[in-house]
């Protein structure tokens, strides 16, 4: 992982791009990589995002969705398939992870939960499934208070009123704070009949049922919280959804078999329910018909007058334990954390550089960031260091030919490009390397990319 500590070495070096020359052949050195950045994408079912967060929305102030449970497949980056369940909006096919939910702060939230684990479509063993909403305060559930559940034994059956197969409950609350949150499952287990081995929540979150929840402060959908120093650029909004799977669950949750959770051992991690390079394809890849979320942030160089906004990255996990992501030259500024600003007391703020963001098990993290050309090295301004000799060096695929932001130039011979117009990459991944493969298969894991383009106006497509 040479490759990875040069550009750690290099985060100082913004506006060099030497850096990318010389790391991203090494690090983007999977037979993977051509599928990613070049066929055609589907047309966008919510909007007409290409990147960036994918909102499902409903009228403000009293959004209604329907999350309905669903099962299917999702393709993995070493060429097989994991069975997953999800929760769809509406009537809509399964997809992973569940839909971002989007609304405004202040609104009043329902969220219907239909099971539709029953029937003909039924996963085996199907159990009842619930949600809750970590961060969200008086929960109601069909009215009542939102609050675990208990068989007449006194065993936890669910942490919050579950929908039997074929029912549903209606979950609400006031989307009281701004900020990034998850809804997952509760479990649930079964009111009749023999009892589910797939009740508990740990079965049910890592078999998928989980989605992100962004809730827009009342100062505009262009601040993540009510702070004026919080204010993002809305072209480049951001999500990192990390989770993971461990397919011996799955295949047992496939053939109705119980499963141990102390055997539990994942093998794959994903960002957005993608893995690498899937993880840079746009949003709605048609290949990737129930993973629509991408997660590449696009970016174009900071610029007082033109572009004088950072990006937002919302970070957050349903893993089991601790993901370092690590942006590389993008330090993160850390300025929200669970749904909350780093701030003490009115307007102080505490928020923080961060090179390496360590995201918990069921936290959320709020990050700003943008990438400025310090040093505008160009033709004219050339970088002071004398290029390798070319036996030297692997020439990655995003490579443009030249060091230089918006410039391209030929490429030593049999060398493709998949480069556009002269932009740069910068990767960002997992810095817990063991957690970067697909069972194996390294460097496919959570990992995507920050893409700096040319100052606008600029050719790009
Ligand atoms: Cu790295």
């Amino acid at each position: 992982m040479s490759g990875v500590m040069t550009m750690r070495g290099s985060a100082h070096l913004r506006g060099s791009s030497w850096l990318v020359l010389l790391v991203t052949p090494v690090l983007v050195a999977g037979t993977l990589l051509a599928s990613a950045a070049v066929r055609p994408v589907a047309a966008a079912t919510e909007g007409s995002n290409r990147i960036g967060v994918v909102c499902t929305t409903s009228s403000s102030p009293n959004p209604t969705f329907t999350l309905t449970t669903r099962q299917g497949y999702i393709n993995l980056a070493d060429g097989t398939t994991a069975y997953m369940w999800g929760f769809s909006e509406g009537g809509k096919p399964f997809q992973h992870p569940g839909p971002t939910l989007c609304v405004n702060e202040g609104d009043t939230v329902t969220v219907v939960l239909s099971n539709a684990f029953t029937g003909t479509s039924a996963p085996k063993k199907a159990p009842a499934v619930s949600i809750v909403f970590p961060g969200q305060e008086n929960v109601l559930a069909d009215g009542a208070p939102s609050q675990p559940q208990f068989d007449g034994s006194g065993n936890l059956t669910s942490l919050a009123q579950a929908a039997q197969p074929g029912g549903s409950v209606s979950y609400s609350f006031v989307a009281s704070k701004p900020g990034t949150f998850l809804y997952e499952s509760g479990g649930g287990q079964l009111t009749s009949g023999s009892p589910s081995p797939f009740s508990s929540p740990q079965i049910q979150v890592r078999m998928g049922l989980f989605g992100a929840l962004i809730v827009r402060p009342a100062m505009g959908a262009n601040f993540v919280y009510d702070r004026a120093d919080s204010q993002f650029n809305p072209d480049t909004e951001f999500m990192i959804l990390l989770s993971e799977i461990d397919p011996y669950l799955n295949a047992k949750v496939l053939k109705g078999t119980a499963f141990n959770m102390n055997t539990y051992h994942p093998r794959y991690w994903l960002i957005n329910g993608r893995q690498f390079p899937d993880s840079i394809a746009d949003n709605f890849a048609s290949w990737l018909p129930t993973q629509p979320y991408g997660s590449i942030a696009p970016i174009h160089p900071y610029d007082a007058t033109a572009n004088p906004w950072p990006a937002v990255d919302r970070y957050l996990s349903v893993g089991s334990m601790d993901f370092p992501f690590h942006p590389h030259g993008n330090n993160g500024k850390v300025i929200g954390r669970d749904g909350s600003p780093l701030a003490a007391g009115a307007g102080e703020d505490m928020s923080f550089d961060k090179f390496a963001v360590n995201i918990g098990p069921g936290q959320t993290w709020d990050l700003l960031f943008d990438w400025k050309d310090n040093e505008g090295y160009s033709p004219t301004n050339p970088v002071p260091a004398s290029e390798p000799d070319l036996q030297n060096l692997t020439i990655g695929m995003f490579y443009s030919g030249s060091p230089y932001l918006g410039v391209q130039e030929a490429m030593p011979p049999g060398i493709s490009t998949l480069n556009e117009c002269g932009e740069f990459y910068i990767i960002a991944h997992n810095h817990a390397l063991h957690q970067l493969t697909s069972w194996g298969v390294n460097m496919t894991g959570p990992i995507t990319y920050t893409r700096v383009d040319p100052p606008l106006p600029n050719s790009c497509p």
